[in-house]
């Protein structure tokens, strides 16, 4: 009998998506319109009948909580469960996690106790849907101790990723995680025989890439975890080439890395292509979110294209282009808006803002009417103001300004952020 345990890596200090994980926990970042990032990786599992998870997170935040014990519900027939374990100081260990497999390190405690033949670790920032029930299977198959999802990258790209090779059997038997450019790794090339193979070989993408994803025999990753060793990527997988048998599981789909600023943004709206590369309305395997009873959203004479939109929204005279619009969002007549991502509100105000103690009075939560946005994220909560111009006129240079960011020359107003009418930005 196999048991499979489920580990979701939700984050490390979180500074790639800041200001979004200001202060919520990365895993519970608000992610197409409906989702957070966490329902990808658990879908995943989810679909593969591997319903007994844990998510390893820095910090608690409330919305986390939330969400998974609103969504993650199982029966008592099927011995689901989804559990989240945040960084906690004990008498043994003291602080924060040091890298990944520090993260599971400093949980195995919790872990032993569901007694698992097999980990299967999953990365918290990434957009794919994988069979890994089929990937599971191999790697029983292959009879090794660990397996790596693999795929073709390019070598800019290859910068970013633990770059292997493999023997006919896809053993691997070499690991470089993130070379430099200059380096030279041109041995670690795919050969042509083995790109005459791979389902998703394309000119140009050279090396196979570590997608992040493994699976471990439980022992072996006791074993390996009897160390001081703090990273999968940097340290565990490398050392264990060699020593150990450790496998590549060729992976063929749609991945994309949505740990920064720049990624998640384009990601985001790239689901709302006509013909998106990854496909959000798949029957077989869905996206699991948190099911709310929303009302449904009210459009009022907009012109609106590639855009996605939640429940919840009111949205009146406006024209949207290239957009992804939150749960309860209110825009005011008038407005543009070009490649935004608003992630929309917890709760509708009603009857309105309460004035400030100075007299002056907030904009109700939502954007005000007039207002344009263009190349910009709205977090929940934002305040914009009426007669806005934003991202309009040149996005200014990287940094944090008093009531937005600019991160990867995007704007972002944070979660609760005020945009007082009538500035532009
Ligand atoms: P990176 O993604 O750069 O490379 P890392 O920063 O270790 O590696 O993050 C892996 C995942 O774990 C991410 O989802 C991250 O949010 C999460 N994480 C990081 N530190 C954590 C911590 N302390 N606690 C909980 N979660 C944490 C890795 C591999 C490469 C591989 C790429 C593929 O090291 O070999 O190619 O993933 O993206
Ligand atoms: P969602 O999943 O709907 O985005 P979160 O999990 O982030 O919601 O939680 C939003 C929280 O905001 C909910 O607990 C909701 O009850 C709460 N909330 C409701 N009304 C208000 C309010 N007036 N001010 C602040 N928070 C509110």
């Amino acid at each position: 009998m196999h048991d499979v345990l489920t580990i979701v890596m939700g984050g490390g200090k979180g500074t790639r998506l800041y200001p979004l994980t200001a202060d919520r926990a990365k895993p519970a970042v608000p992610f197409g319109a409906k989702y957070r990032l966490v329902d990808i990786p658990l879908s995943n599992s989810i679909a593969a009948n591997f319903k007994k998870i844990y998510v390893l997170t820095q910090f608690n935040t409330a919305s986390l909580h939330l969400h998974i014990g609103n969504t993650y519900i199982f029966d008592s027939f099927t011995n689901g469960f989804v559990e989240v374990l945040a960084a906690e100081q004990t008498f043994t260990h003291t602080g924060w996690y040091e890298g990944t497999a520090d993260a599971v390190r400093k949980n195995l405690v919790h872990f032993r106790t569901q007694k698992p033949t097999h980990y299967m670790i999953l990365s918290g920032d990434q957009l794919y849907r994988m069979d890994l029930r089929g990937f599971f299977d191999e790697h029983v198959k292959s009879g090794a101790e660990a397996s790596v999802a693999v795929l073709p990258v390019n070598r800019q790209d290859a910068t970013g990723f633990g770059i292997l090779t493999v023997d006919t059997k896809k053993r691997i038997k070499k690991f470089t995680e993130k070379p430099p450019l200059e380096k030279d790794i041109s041995s670690l090339k795919i050969p042509k025989t083995l790109a005459a193979r791979l389902p998703n070989y394309e000119e140009g993408k050279d090396y196979l890439a570590s997608m992040g994803i493994y699976i471990f025999n439980a022992e072996a990753m006791e074993a390996v975890l009897d160390s001081d060793e703090a990273d999968f990527g940097k340290e565990v997988i490398p050392n264990m080439i060699g020593s150990r048998h450790v496998n590549a599981y060729f992976f063929n789909g749609f991945w994309e890395d949505i740990g920064t600023i720049e990624s998640f943004y384009k990601t985001s709206l790239d689901l709302a292509d006509i013909y998106p590369a990854f496909n959000l309305y798949d029957e077989e395997m869905p996206i699991y979110t948190r099911r709310r009873d929303l009302p449904p959203s009210k459009l009022n004479s907009c012109t609106i294209s590639q855009t996605l939109a939640a429940d919840g929204c009111i949205i009146t005279q406006s024209s949207l282009s290239r957009t992804v619009i939150g749960i309860r969002t209110i825009i005011g007549e008038g407005c543009t808006l070009e490649g935004v991502i608003c992630m929309g509100a917890d709760y509708y105000e009603e009857p309105g803002p309460e004035p400030l103690e100075d007299g002056h009075s907030v904009p109700p939560i939502g954007i005000g009417r007039n207002t344009r946005i263009k190349q910009a994220i709205i977090d929940k909560n934002a305040r914009i103001g009426e007669g806005c111009s934003i991202g309009w006129d040149g996005i200014p240079p990287e940094g944090d300004y008093d009531r937005f960011f600019v991160r990867d020359g995007i704007i972002i107003v944070p979660k609760n952020g005020v945009i007082p009418a009538g500035t532009v930005i």
